[in-house]
This record gives structure tokens, sequence and C-alpha cells, in this order.
């Protein structure tokens, strides 16, 4: 029967360690084993799930990859779930992608628990799936839908940004080729799972190729250096804000701690850097303390990744490289014009087997957010001596923090809920460790009060922690232009 090549590939490498998560090894057989187990305990008595969509929420680790293969073996869409969302946020996810079972580990069940009784969702428990069924699982098509994932964009609320398994394959092949995965390459994975950069650019890629990926629950920075420490590893791939707390953890430290850290950073074959603007002070920072030249790196959940510094040649401070193989970009002017000098800004637009297939249930939304066939990112850059330098986004409403792509509005749109807010406005503040950090500008009603540790608490079971506001600003009216619309660069110079 033919399988998904990322599984196809995986007999291959029987038992060489796929996954090490506290210093237990899980091979690719057992990943095999588990993932077959739990694919026929999702099918029930069904030959395909067809497409449907099986969300799932699990610690980075055995259990997170064994599910993922098992509901792509079975035929479904994995739409993984973000292990810190509130309520409202899963709801929502639940609700758009139309899923049609959950699965979870025992630990985390109460967290979905009473969300699947009230949406009437069949609540899997992964220590309980044993299927005894034999049952061949379906051939599936690499054409098929194979993944959403939210992304937070110029909406309110997040779209579902659906991948099939030739799109996902050939982003995982085009980091492959430019980066030279090897089979002898250990990686640590302590980005959160339910986005491209820690799914696709970290673990699929290094399964593809035969890898050992480590697992952290998330960026446990002590336990992380002391494995760095012991020459565990020989890529990382992270985003700016952790290099910014790598440096000054770094900087904290005796000379001869720091000294036996750095030597495992320096013996590593490739570090990257990518999903947010990396500074090139924190890249040269980075190059004075290690020695290592970052590779920074520029992509989207929509492409997966699209411009990258060479593996071999000089990799710039301040600037994301060239396209990356089977990418195709071009810079878009507002004009609408192409751009074809150096040195003129445009927007990046991208075509390539890697671009997304569409976003769920939002047809009208996926036609304009392409351009004859070009995807378009809403990114500007220009090319420098022969590099594609990032300037911005053309929307002031996304917001990067800590690596995190935010929607205003869907924050903005949840803080008008609260009582004694009668208008507000968030914007993104420049901050060096995290790039930007939430902000929000708010008119209070009659008579009200408010500071930020209320504001926060009041969000927290409404929003993820990375979206709470981290600075609060009281105004009496908020600055619009003539059409009496906000203009965020004025609230910015309020701060
Ligand atoms: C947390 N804190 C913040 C933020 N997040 N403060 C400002 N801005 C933030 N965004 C504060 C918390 O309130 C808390 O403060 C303290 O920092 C620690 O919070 P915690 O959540 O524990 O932080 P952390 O564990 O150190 O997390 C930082 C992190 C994490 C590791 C950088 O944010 C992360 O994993 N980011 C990566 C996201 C990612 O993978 N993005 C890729 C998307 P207090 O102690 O006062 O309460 S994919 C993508 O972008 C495209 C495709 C691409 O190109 O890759
Ligand atoms: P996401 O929603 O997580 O897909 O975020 C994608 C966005 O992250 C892109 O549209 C860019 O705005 C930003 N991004 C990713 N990599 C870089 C980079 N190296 N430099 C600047 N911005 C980046």
């Amino acid at each position: 029967m033919k399988e998904l090549p990322l599984i196809n590939r995986a007999h291959a490498y029987g038992k060489t360690a796929a996954i090490r998560s506290d210093s237990t090894e899980f091979t690719y057989e057992e990943l095999l084993e588990r993932s077959a187990t739990l694919a026929a305990t999702l099918l029930i008595d069904a030959n395909d799930l067809d497409e449907a969509r099986i969300a799932f929420l699990a610690p980075a680790g055995f259990d997170y990859v064994a599910t993922q293969w098992a509901i792509w073996r079975a035929g479904g869409v994995v739409v993984p779930l973000c292990l810190s969302a509130a309520d409202p946020e899963l709801e929502y996810t639940l609700s758009d992608s139309e899923t049609s079972s959950v699965v979870t580990t025992r630990e985390l069940s109460t967290k979905v628990e009473a969300l699947c009784q009230r949406l009437n969702i069949p609540l899997l428990i992964i220590e309980e799936m044993e299927s005894a069924s034999k049952n061949p699982l379906p051939e599936v098509d690499s054409s098929r839908r194979a993944m959403i994932l939210y992304t937070s964009g110029t909406t309110s609320k997040p779209k579902g940004v659906v991948t099939t398994h030739t799109n996902n394959q050939a982003q995982i092949e085009t980091l492959v080729e430019a980066w030279e995965w090897q089979a002898t390459d250990c990686i640590p994975l302590f980005l959160p799972l339910h986005h491209i950069h820690g799914i696709i650019n970290v673990l699929c890629c290094g399964l593809w190729k035969g890898a050992t990926v480590e697992t952290f629950p998330q960026f446990e920075i002590d336990t992380i250096l002391n494995r760095v420490a012991a020459d565990a590893y020989s890529l990382f791939m992270a985003v700016p804000t952790i290099y910014v707390k790598l440096i000054s953890k770094l900087e904290s430290l005796t000379d001869e701690e720091r000294a036996n850290i750095i030597h495992g950073f320096a013996n590593m074959r490739l570090m990257v850097s990518g999903s947010a603007a990396l500074p090139a002070s924190v890249h040269e920072q980075w190059t004075d303390l290690t020695g290592q030249k970052l590779l920074e790196r520029y992509g989207m959940t929509e492409i997966g990744m699209a411009l990258s510094n060479p593996f071999h040649g000089e990799r710039r401070p301040g600037a994301v490289g060239q396209p990356l193989p089977k990418v195709e970009i071009r810079l878009k002017s507002e004009k609408n014009e192409l751009v074809t000098a150096e040195d003129e800004p445009g927007e990046i637009q991208v075509r390539g087997p890697g671009v997304f297939h569409e976003y769920w249930n939002r047809p009208e939304v996926t036609e304009e957010s392409f351009d004859n066939g070009w995807f378009r990112t809403g990114d500007m850059a220009v090319i420098e001596t022969g590099y594609y330098r990032i300037m911005g986004r053309l929307s002031v409403d996304i917001i990067k923090s800590g690596g995190y792509k935010l929607s205003a509005l869907e924050i903005e749109a949840v803080l008008l809920q609260h009582t004694a807010i009668r208008e507000c406005a968030i914007i993104g503040l420049p901050d060096d460790t995290w790039g930007e950090k939430v902000a929000a500008a708010v008119v209070l009603e009659e008579g009200e009060m408010l500071d930020i540790e209320a504001l926060r608490s009041w969000c927290r079971d409404k929003l993820s922690n990375y979206k709470l506001p981290k600075q609060l600003l009281i105004v009496e009216s908020l600055p619009r232009n003539a059409m009496g619309k906000v203009t965020k660069p004025a609230i910015r110079e309020l701060f």
C-alpha cells in the first residue's frame, strides 16, 4: 500500500531515536506502531476519516507525534490546539474548524472536557486508545488536506490556514535541501506546536530526515542550556526573543559556566532565527558570544519558509537572504507594479508548491489574498545588494510579539466587552525582548477606574497569555483622522 512519504520514510529509520523527552527515547518503529494503533482507534469501523478535522491537545513529545501521524494515516486533518489557549479561543477553533473529535492526554483532559461536552464533540484520551482492529489503514493521497493552523490577520478572528500533504512536504523538502538536514542531526524543540515554526521547520523536517528531536514542554532555559553544554545538539531553531533571553542568561553567568555552554553552541552546525525580525545588534551580539553566525529566514503560516540567508555563504545581519528552493518571490509596488530594481520597496508575493490550499470555509478571503496566483503576504521588503530585507507590515493591526502573530482587532474586540471600557485601541510597542509588546489605549466609561493588573486578570480567561496587554494608557479620547478613523501611529506617540 502507498503510504504518505513522511510515514513511509520512517520504516527505514527503524530503531533510531525519533523523539527524546525527559531522557526517554522513542524510536521511529515505536512511532509507526503507536500511530497505527491510534489511527485504527480513530477509524473505529470507518475505512477512512475522509478529511474529518481531528483537533488534539498534547504536550510536545511522543504522544503529540503519534497522534499527528495517526490522524494523517487515518485520512484526517490535524488541528493542533494551543496549550495556553483560553476557553473562548478553544471553542472558536473547534467550532470554526468543524472538528469531529478531540484527542488529548489524561492530564490535559480537564482543559477540554466541559467544552467538548457543551459542543457535543467526542473526546478521546490517548492513554485509553487501544484498538484491536487490524483493518488496513486507508491509502491517503498527498493532494488531500492535511492540517489547519489558526493564524491572526487583519480580521478580528483568526483564520484556519489549510495545507495539503503536498504543501507540507514541499515546505519540508525545501528546508531539508537548503539547510542540509542530516540523519545524524539532533535538535531541541521548545516552540509551541500549533504553529509551523515548531511543527514543520523543527519536528517534521527532523522526522523526514531520520534525525532526533528532543522535546520540551516549553522554553525551559536552564534545562536546555544544560543539554547544550553537554553538546547534545547539532541544530537550533528559535525566535528572536529566545536569542535575547539566551544572551541575557549567558551574560549573567560566571566565565566558567558560560564557557561550558558556549562550547555547545559553537559546535552546532547551524543556528536559525525567524518568525520575527532579528535585530542586527542581537545577531552581532550572538556572534560575539558564541562565534555562531545566525541564519535568519522569513516565512509565514500560509507559505512556509520563503526567504533565507544561505547555509553556505554570507549571513547578513538585518537581512533575510534570497528565495528558498522551489519558492518564487516577487515584489509589487504600492502602484501594483512589479519591482525589479534594487532599493525599491514592494509587497512580498509568493508562489510555489508550499503555498497553502485555502482559508478554511472562507473562499472569498482566499480569493482576495492572491494576485493572479501569487499569495500577497502583506509584508514589505526591499532588495539590497542581492539580499531581501523585511521593512515591516502593510497593516498596523498585526503585531508580532515573542514570535506570535497577534491581531490588534481580536484583542480590541475582547476589551470592548469590559463594562468599564468605552473605546480602545491596541497597538504593538517596540520592545527589545519581545520585538513588540501589546499595549492598550482605552477611554473609560464615566466614573470607572482600571489598571493594567485588573485588566490582565479580567482578560486571562478570554485570551492566551501572550495576547494580554502589557501596558495600559487611559486617555480622554482616541486620536482620529478626518474620516473619524483611529490613527494608530498617533496612539503610539502617546505611550
Ligand atoms: C509572555 N510575556 C510577555 C509575552 N509573553 N511579555 C510581553 N510580550 C509577550 N509576548 C511575559 C509573561 O507575561 C510573563 O511575565 C513572562 O513573560 C513569562 O511568560 P511565559 O509565557 O512563561 O514566557 P516564556 O515561556 O519565556 O515564552 C517566551 C517565548 C514564547 C519562549 C519566546 O513566547 C514562545 O515560545 N514564542 C514562540 C512563538 C512561535 O513559535 N511563533 C512562531 C509562529 P510575568 O512573569 O510578569 O507574568 S510561526 C511563524 O511566525 C512563521 C510561520 C515563521 O516565520 O516562523
Ligand atoms: P505567522 O502568522 O506566524 O505566519 O507570521 C508570519 C509573519 O511573521 C510574517 O508575515 C512576517 O511579518 C513575520 N516574520 C517571519 N519571519 C520574519 C523575519 N525573519 N523578519 C521579519 N518578520 C518576519
